[in-house]
């Protein structure tokens, strides 16, 4: 079937339509991806008022995209303690953070309780802040390491106050890529056996998606379906996070550009494939503020959060060792045409500006 009349007929795109979508003229796809994100939402641009912290960079693994963990390009190894946390909790909610992110390293001498009962101290300190923590990765790595189940590791996360689980950890499904930039690592199978078993909690999650190394566009098209499957079953999942690929620092040698072009594709084909997927994420640390305005334009209805400092995309080179603030991030919204709303960690809006 000619792929446009597909599209036009809103019916669900298989995998290998899908991998024709990159043929696609980008302003095509732009059309139907951007038809479909207004149905959806609008002209409304979400973020949250956010704070990233990265309490440990002493890794277990070796991720050959990773410059944040600490090896031979980055030795400079850290561990915050719980009361360092915590200053860094008390000082973002006093500055307005509605969320905590909070995403680590995996730490082999820290021991599981090092690593969950600080959401148990941010919980009773501030109550109506939303955690987002551990990711399909860490779950994985303090379930092997401390001989715990997944089962028991999720329980652990209820009762000691995680709200949602970020997407990360998800790099790339195929396995054979997988084996060479991250062996060792949580496979795809068990990363979506665990957000599975996260859903069936009646909790939520994200999902994201390393892109632009060594995968290949069929890749790309296998993660984002085997996103939607596990989607179809439990509904768990808010937002879809394309991450671009950061090059600096790491292991990953001779890795082509990324054009902006296959980026803006990649978004557009994310909406138009994961049509069970409420939001589409442009993570502006990864793609840059302009270019995550302009993905708005091309399926995404998403900027993540203010952030305030951020660690492992920075020490990769990209450009978001610092936040944005809420007056920029209005203004661009704004001025780019669309309609600035604060949403909570699930989507609920807080306010339109
Ligand atoms: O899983 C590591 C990625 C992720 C690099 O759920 C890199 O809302 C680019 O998952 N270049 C962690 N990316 C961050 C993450 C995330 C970020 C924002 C929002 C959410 C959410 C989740 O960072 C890792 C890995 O895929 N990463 N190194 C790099 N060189």
């Amino acid at each position: 079937m000619n792929l446009i009349k597909k599209l036009e007929s809103g019916d669900r795109i298989n995998a290998e339509e899908a991998l024709g979508l990159y043929e696609l003229d980008l302003f095509d796809l732009a059309k139907f991806a951007d038809a479909k994100r207004r149905q959806m939402h609008g002209k409304k641009v979400f973020f949250n008022i956010n704070r990233h912290i990265n309490p440990t960079n002493i890794c277990a693994d070796v991720c050959k995209f990773c410059a944040f963990s600490a090896h031979r390009k980055n030795p400079n190894p850290y561990k915050m303690s719980h009361e360092e946390i915590m200053q860094i909790v008390d000082e973002s909610v006093k500055n307005g953070a509605k969320e905590i992110h909070i995403v680590s390293a995996h730490n082999a001498q820290s021991g599981w309780q090092w690593y969950l009962e600080i959401f148990k101290k941010i919980k009773s300190k501030h109550p109506t802040i939303h955690v987002k923590a551990m990711t399909a990765a860490e779950i994985d790595f303090l379930s092997r390491h401390y001989s715990l189940s997944y089962d028991e590791v999720i329980e652990k996360m209820l009762e000691y106050g995680v709200d949602s689980m970020p997407g990360g950890g998800a790099e790339i499904f195929a396995e054979d890529v997988r084996a060479k930039i991250c062996k060792g690592k949580v496979s795809s199978q068990n990363w979506l056996e665990i957000h599975k078993k996260w859903h069936e909690k009646g909790k939520e999650s994200n999902a994201t998606m390393l892109f632009g190394h060594i995968e290949s566009r069929a890749d790309r098209i296998d993660h984002m379906l085997r996103i939607r499957d596990l989607q179809d079953i439990t509904g768990g999942f808010n937002a879809f996070i394309p991450l671009v690929y950061q090059r600096e620092n790491n292991y990953l040698k001779d890795v082509k550009f990324l054009g902006s072009v296959e980026i803006l594709k990649t978004m557009a084909i994310s909406r138009l494939v994961l049509d069970n997927m409420p939001h589409i994420k442009a993570y502006w640390a990864t793609s840059t503020l302009n270019l995550a305005m302009i993905a708005q334009e091309f399926g995404a209805d998403d900027l993540d959060g203010t952030i305030q400092k951020e660690s492992i995309q920075s020490a990769a080179g990209a450009a978001s060792a610092h936040g944005v603030t809420l007056k920029t991030f209005c203004d661009l919204i704004k001025t780019s045409g669309f309609i600035p709303v604060e949403r909570d960690s699930l989507y609920n809006e807080i306010k339109t500006y």
